[in-house]
């Protein structure tokens, strides 16, 4: 009986132990965006750049992150609507304010793929 016991006990712990913290993602420099996406993304694992804008496009690292999109692209999709604009929720909140930072002091709108702004209207009879 005693053994039955024990042997359940062992059980138990080896189980205990055995299940892996390391499911969860990992954050080592804990700026909220996990290791694996900042390696994916080209971002440091050890320094804190949440607020970081690689591209550019008023969007932080974790605003990107946040809405899925690329931090080393402007327009991740290519739909000539920049990351900080599009509504990835379609909450009718920009993803710029949604993470809401406005951290960024010079906003160059540059259009680098070619994307007409605003409609020309051309006429076709
Ligand atoms: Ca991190
Ligand atoms: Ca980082
Ligand atoms: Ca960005
Ligand atoms: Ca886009």
């Amino acid at each position: 009986m005693k053994q039955i016991k024990l042997f359940v006990a062992l059980v138990v712990t080896a189980l205990a132990v055995s299940v892996p913290a390391a499911a969860q993602a990992r954050d080592r420099d804990h700026d909220k965006m996990p290791d694996r996406w900042e390696a994916k993304h080209g971002l440091s694992v050890t320094k804190k750049n949440a607020r970081g804008d690689r591209d550019r496009d008023s969007l932080s690292n974790l605003g990107e992150f946040r809405s899925h999109t690329d931090p080393r692209d402007a327009d991740t999709d290519d739909d000539c609507i920049g990351d900080a604009d599009e509504d990835e929720d379609g909450d009718g909140v920009s993803n710029a304010d949604e993470n809401d930072q406005g951290e960024d002091g010079d906003d160059q709108g540059e259009d680098e793929q070619g994307c007409d702004d605003d409609d020309q209207g051309e006429d076709e009879d």
